[in-house]
C-alpha cells in the first residue's frame, strides 16, 4: 500500500469503529467507548472531519461521575463479546460504566484540537473547560491522598498499562477473594492467550473490581483502604503534562478563576516526581504507595518524564542515555519494557510491545527536550511498523509482527494525525 492507500485506510478504520458519536477501539475484543481510546481518536478525526473530533470528547464525558471521574469504560448497553461487562461492575452511573478511570490525555488534546482548528472551536473548548478541570481534581484528590505530588492507580486497568510487570509485586499482594464470583474471560476467544495477561492476573483484577463494588465505589475509600494503590509514572506524567495544558487553556479562555488551582497541581508534581525517580534503572519507575517499594525497571511509562516537563537535568541525561541504550538494543522504539530483564516478553501486551499512542506522547517530549534523534527514530519506526504490519493495537518490538486486536482506531488516529509520512510532509 503507498502512503495515501494507508491514509485512506486508517479514515475507513476510524469510520467503520463509529458508533455513532463515539468509536468503538476495535471489532469484538473491545466494543464500547474506552477513555483515552477516544482522545486519541479525536486526533484522527481532526485530520478530516473536525466537527466529528470534537463529538468523541463530549461523547466522552457523558460518562462523567458526579465527583468528576471520567471512567475507563462507558458501556451503554451489555455486549456479550466483553468481560467483565456492567453487569460485573454495577457502578451506580447512568450510562452503565467502569469504576476506575484512565490516562487523562483529553485537556491536552483539546488544546491540541483548539491550536490547529478555528474560531468556533473556542465555544466547544470553553465547554469541557470545567468537566475537564473537575476530572484533573478528582485525580489529585482521589489518587494522591498522601498529597505527595504523584498519582497512583487503584487497579491495573486505570493505569491504561494494564499487564505492565510494574504491577507484579502489588498484584501478588492482593489476596484473591474467596468468594469470587465464577468468570468466563471472553478476550482469549478474540486474541491469541499468548499476547493477554494470565489468570492470576484476572483473578486479583475481578478482586480488586468486588473491592470497589462492595464500597459501593466511593473514591475515598477505594484509594485509602483499597487492595491496591501504585504510583505511576505514566499516570503522574501524563496529568503533569495535561495540567500545563489546561493552565494554557484556562488563560486562552479567560477562566484565570481556575489558573491558581492548577499551579498548585503543577508545582505539587513537580517536586513529587523525585518519590518515583529509581537511583539503580537510572529513571522514574512506578512505586507501591502502601509500602514503598519500587519497580526495578523502565517502561516506556517511564519515558514520559520529558512529555511532563519532570526531572531535574541530570536525571533527564540519565534518563534519555537509557533510551539511547534500549534503541540500540531492538530495532523497533519503544517498547513497553526494558528488553534487558527477565520478564520482557516481546509479544505479550504490556510486557515488551510498542503501542502507538505511547510513541506519540514520548516523541513530542523528546522533541521538546531537544532529542531530535530519539524523537525521529520513534516516529519513523512507528510508521514503519504500521506500513510493514497493519493498523494493529501493537507491536513485538523485536521482529515488528502486529500483535493484539486488528483494524485498531488509535493506531489509526495516531497514523493520521502524526506517523503518517504524509502528515510530515503537510507540517513541514
Ligand atoms: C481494559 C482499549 C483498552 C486500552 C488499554 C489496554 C486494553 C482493556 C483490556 O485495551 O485494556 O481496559 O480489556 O485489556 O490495556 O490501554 O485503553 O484499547
Amino acid at each position: 500500500m503507498t502512503f495515501m492507500d494507508l491514509d485512506g485506510r486508517a479514515i475507513a478504520i476510524l469510520q467503520e469503529n463509529d458508533r455513532g458519536g463515539f468509536t468503538i477501539p476495535t471489532r469484538r475484543l473491545y466494543p464500547f467507548q474506552w477513555n483515552w481510546d477516544s482522545a486519541f481518536c479525536a486526533l484522527g478525526f481532526a485530520t478530516f472531519d473536525p466537527d466529528r473530533a470534537w463529538q468523541e470528547i463530549e461523547t466522552l464525558f457523558e460518562g462523567q461521575w458526579a465527583d468528576g471521574m471520567v471512567p475507563h469504560i462507558i458501556f451503554r448497553r451489555d455486549d456479550p463479546d466483553y468481560f467483565p461487562g456492567p453487569s460485573v461492575w454495577r457502578t451506580p452511573a447512568e450510562p452503565p460504566t467502569s469504576g476506575y478511570s484512565q490516562p487523562p490525555v483529553v485537556a491536552t488534546i483539546i488544546r491540541r484540537l483548539l491550536r490547529e482548528g478555528n474560531p468556533d472551536d473556542t465555544r466547544r473548548a470553553a465547554a469541557l473547560f470545567d468537566k475537564t478541570l473537575a476530572w484533573h481534581r478528582w485525580f489529585h484528590t482521589y489518587r494522591d491522598p498522601f498529597r505527595r505530588g504523584v498519582i497512583g492507580l487503584a487497579h491495573p486497568w486505570e493505569s491504561g498499562r494494564d499487564n505492565s510487570p510494574d504491577w507484579d509485586e502489588s498484584l501478588r499482594a492482593v489476596a484473591v477473594a474467596p468468594d469470587l464470583e465464577p468468570y468466563e474471560r471472553r478476550d482469549l476467544d478474540h486474541v491469541d492467550a499468548s499476547e493477554r495477561p494470565h489468570k492470576d492476573e484476572y483473578d486479583r483484577y475481578l478482586t480488586i473490581v468486588s473491592f470497589g463494588r462492595n464500597a459501593a465505589w466511593d473514591a475515598d475509600t477505594i484509594a485509602r483502604r483499597g487492595p491496591f494503590l501504585v504510583a505511576d509514572p505514566g499516570l503522574t506524567f501524563i496529568l503533569l503534562r495535561a495540567d500545563r495544558d489546561l493552565l494554557a487553556l484556562a488563560n486562552t479562555l479567560g477562566r484565570h478563576d481556575a489558573t491558581g488551582e492548577i499551579e498548585g497541581w503543577i508545582s505539587l508534581a513537580e517536586a513529587g516526581a523525585d518519590y518515583m525517580w529509581n537511583e539503580a534503572a537510572h529513571g522514574f519507575c512506578a512505586r507501591n504507595m502502601h509500602d514503598d517499594v519500587i519497580s526495578p525497571a523502565l517502561t516506556n511509562a517511564s519515558m514520559l518524564a520529558f512529555y511532563a516537563g519532570a526531572g531535574s537535568p541530570a536525571q533527564r541525561t540519565r534518563l534519555a542515555a537509557e533510551a539511547r541504550r534500549i534503541a540500540d538494543s531492538v530495532p523497533f522504539l519503544m517498547p513497553s519494557w526494558d528488553p534487558a530483564r527477565s520478564e520482557f516478553e516481546p509479544r505479550r501486551y504490556w510486557r515488551g510491545p510498542i503501542w502507538c499512542v505511547m510513541n506519540y506522547m514520548i516523541a513530542d517530549g523528546f522533541r521538546e527536550a531537544g532529542e531530535d534523534a530519539l524523537a525521529d527514530r520513534i516516529r519513523r519506526d512507528t510508521a514503519a511498523l504500521i506500513e510493514r504490519a497493519g493498523f494493529y493495537e501493537n507491536f513485538d518490538p523485536t521482529t515488528g509482527n502486529g500483535c493484539g486486536g486488528a483494524d485498531f482506531s488509535w493506531t489509526a488516529a495516531i497514523w493520521l494525525a502524526w506517523a503518517s509520512p504524509t502528515r510530515v510532509a503537510a507540517a513541514a
